[in-house]
């Protein structure tokens, strides 16, 4: 029996969710709209992929928290919350014709605070007018810039031109195996040694926070401990200049990270 890997459709209203859906899926199962607020139950239809069962899940678009009180909205609202849970990866839809909303980013906080892997598409590139390379760099850079704990490369496509079906197919199966496996102990200190190279902790207090090893726990979510001493004296800018490079070092994409600091504790005593 394969096993089942759940992937949900979000995005504001109107990005071109159900029209992306129907095309993997190659079947118009979705109904697509010019008008927002054309899909408002979930609805789902799974495709064979290598050894999984992808099953897709189209969303209704959401709005800002403070308009979901109207009765659809909350009706939308609350089936995304739910999909988001059982979710093993969120596609994230923008439109790539409009700047990123306010109504975006409290969205993509939300599928970040579940600690869900998530895959950036950035949808109806046939639009964009003016310089298409500078708007990719615009949103490349957002991802970049915002979230120190997570490396996202948006993906860049026309639903209706070019939806680069078998490419983000083979994301989502990347995403399948990574969840699968730890990464090795020594891989994993070798990054630790890179960093430490590059940038060692600074000192506070009169003491130098120092990290001694470094330790793959979990991998869905991904999960790191770092051991070592004064952990607790580690600043936040160095923080997050370690983890992303934990991620970058690792190669870790659309996977959202947790670092766990642990005081004096010797890893391979017991786990
Ligand atoms: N030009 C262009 N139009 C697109 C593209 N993708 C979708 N559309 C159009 O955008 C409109 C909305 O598409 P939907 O797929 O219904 O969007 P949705 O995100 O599911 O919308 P809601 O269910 O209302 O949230 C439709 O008129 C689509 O034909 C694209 O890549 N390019
Ligand atoms: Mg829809």
């Amino acid at each position: 029996m394969n096993e089942n890997f759940n992937v949900c459709i979000v995005g504001k209203p109107n990005v071109g969710k159900s029209t992306i859906f129907n095309k993997i899926l190659d079947k118009d199962i979705s109904k697509v709209g010019q008008v927002a607020g054309t899909t408002i139950y979930p609805i789902s239809s799974s495709k064979e992929f290598k050894n999984i069962n992808i099953n897709l899940i189209d969303l209704g678009g959401l709005k800002k928290k403070s308009k979901s009180y109207e009765g659809k909205q909350k009706l939308i609202t609350s089936h995304t919350i739910k999909q988001i849970n059982l979710s093993d990866v969120v596609f994230f839809i923008l439109d790539g014709n409009d700047e990123i909303t306010k109504n975006d980013k409290q969205l993509f906080r939300l599928i970040l605070n579940k600690l869900k892997n998530v895959i950036v598409i950035v949808n109806k590139t046939d639009l964009i007018k003016e310089n298409l390379k500078k708007k990719e760099d615009y949103f490349k850079f957002f991802f970049k810039k915002n979230y120190p704990n997570i490396l996202l490369k948006p993906i860049f496509i026309s639903a209706l031109k070019n939806v680069k079906k078998e490419f983000l197919l083979k994301k989502i199966y990347e995403l399948f195996l990574n969840t699968k496996k730890i990464i090795k102990n020594k891989d994993v200190n070798l990054a630790l040694k890179n960093i430490l190279e590059k940038h060692q902790p600074v000192y506070s207090k009169k003491s130098r926070p120092t990290i001694k090893f470094l330790r793959h726990v979990n991998s869905k979510p991904m999960i790191f401990k770092a051991f070592g001493n004064k952990l607790t004296s580690l600043s936040k800018d160095y923080k997050n200049f370690f983890i992303k490079q934990v991620l970058i070092n690792l190669k870790i994409y659309n996977q959202i990270v947790v670092i766990k600091y642990l005081n004096n504790n010797n890893p391979y005593s017991k786990s």
